[in-house]
């Protein structure tokens, strides 16, 4: 038997279609081969991301019922504030309307022009608010995370000798602060060890430096800490996050993904100071500061989902699943990303599709083929997302270039794991007849969510 069963039954359901062929390949081509650009009417199984798209349980509903919609002062803030005082050990919390508001308060704070970020891998929206303060991110993960084949259990960590080769060239007080993200999203869901951040505290004490985390998927991380940690194995997943939590200055976190939710984020800190700066901020970006761009009922469905998504029956059966969808493809040899990540199962273009040069786009040309093929939808994480080099204009081409498939929480069932690993090993067997595509359209910022292709013949 595949793990253990679902640790829910179901209430509700939504009914989903499965568009004709003829349909799926009109879609994509107006869609200009972009999954991004798809209406969800024409998506069978919705594998872009897991964000935002959780099921809620009936206690989060329930809360939602509950919501306080004062201006100020709201009680779902004060919920909302002790949830993550009791999961995360942060003194002090500021809402934002997602993750991407809480980079924006945080990093633009933080960050001086002409200084570095060095992270472990870039994410998207992470490197942009980096850059808009005039930062660079620079890339401090180990070898291993670049390596699709690598089975390395903590492919997340930070490596210490790139970190301080950051260090010798610019200079400590170049460093904004150092960023960690949490169950590594672009190296395929990899979490960091619970060894790697202690030591990452020490090593920046030595030179001052903050340390700030990106903690969207740090419950899936703890839960890999505890699967494969020494010293770990029946520590309460809570006590492992707070543990993590004190390693750091303070974190940005999108609601969206670990608390089970369709809208939210916040950032929370130990630090006062960063506390004022970004509280005083919010109220010009995102709302008060007792509401951040969420609405009341909002802010009660993540402090309910931040808790439960800390328990370790839910992640044993959330991680199960991402496994099982996996598993179906090595066994026939389909080329993942290994070890099997916390959020999704990755595909490794370029052993898919060797024959297409990288400006022909591998990653996304795979995920409109896909879509094609079964209308399920995923998502590019190649160097259509990398972007340009921000000082030269040039393609950058990481050698990671996959295909994700996102499980969404608490959403599909196995079945719908196994329908989307036939479409996947069907395209296996053709992956000769699949052609490349052109890029026509391209926007400034974070092309991969509005980029048009054009199939070459
Ligand atoms: O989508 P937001 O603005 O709530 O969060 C931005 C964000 C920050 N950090 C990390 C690690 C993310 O994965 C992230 C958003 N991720 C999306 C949308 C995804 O599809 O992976």
């Amino acid at each position: 038997m595949n793990g253990p069963a679902e640790p829910f039954k179901i209430k509700v359901v939504e009914p989903v279609n499965l568009p004709s062929e003829q349909r799926r390949k009109e879609a994509i081509r107006e869609a200009g081969y972009n999954t991004f650009l798809l209406l969800s009417d024409d998506v069978y199984i919705d594998l872009l991301t897991d964000s935002g798209t959780a099921a809620m349980s009936d206690n989060q509903w329930a809360g939602m019922m509950l919501g306080d919609e004062a201006y100020a002062g709201s009680k779902n803030f004060y919920h909302l504030d002790q949830a993550i005082k009791d999961v995360l050990g942060y003194n002090y919390t500021v809402p934002t309307h997602q993750g991407r508001g809480a980079e924006h308060l945080m990093y633009s704070y933080l960050v001086k022009p002409g200084q570095i970020v060095p992270r472990n891998m870039y994410f998207t929206t992470s490197k942009v608010h980096v850059e808009l303060p005039g930062g660079k991110m620079v890339d401090t993960i180990i070898d291993e995370a670049h390596d699709p084949e690598s089975t390395h259990p903590f492919k997340g960590n930070v490596d210490f000798k790139k970190l301080q080769g950051f260090i010798d060239t610019y200079g400590a007080d170049k460093i904004a602060f150092v960023n960690v993200e949490m169950d590594v999203n672009m190296a395929g869901g990899q979490p960091v060890s619970m060894e790697n951040l202690r030591k990452l505290r020490e090593f920046c004490d030595d030179y001052k430096l903050k340390i700030i985390f990106d903690a969207t998927r740090s419950s899936e991380n703890a839960y890999f800490i505890r699967e494969r940690e020494k010293g770990y194995e029946s520590t309460p997943i809570i006590e492992i996050l707070r543990e993590m939590m004190s390693y750091s200055d303070g974190c940005i976190y999108s609601s969206k993904k670990d608390c089970l939710v369709n809208i939210g984020g916040f950032l929370a800190t130990h630090d006062k100071e960063i506390f004022e700066a970004t509280r005083s901020m919010v109220v010009v970006y995102e709302g008060l500061h007792t509401y951040g761009g969420m609405a009341g009922r909002d802010m009660e469905a993540v402090a309910r989902g931040l808790r439960e998504g800390a328990q370790y029956e839910y992640l044993k059966y959330r991680i199960n699943q991402v496994r099982y969808l996996g598993e179906l493809l090595i066994k026939v040899g389909v080329p993942i990303v290994r070890p099997i990540g916390g959020h999704a199962v990755f595909l490794n273009a370029l052993k898919f599709l060797p024959h297409l040069p990288r400006d022909q786009w591998p990653a996304q040309t795979l995920a409109g083929a896909i879509y094609e093929d079964s209308a399920v939808r995923t998502m590019e994480r190649g160097a259509i997302s990398k972007g340009r080099d921000s000082e030269t204009g040039e393609n950058i081409f990481p050698k990671l270039e996959l295909v994700r498939l996102t499980i969404p929480r608490r959403v599909y069932t196995n079945t719908h794991m196994e329908y989307t690993a036939e479409s996947v090993i069907n395209l296996y067997g053709k992956r000769n007849e699949i052609n490349g595509l052109k890029m026509v359209y391209e926007p400034k910022y974070l092309r991969f969510f509005q980029a048009r292709f054009e199939k070459l013949e």
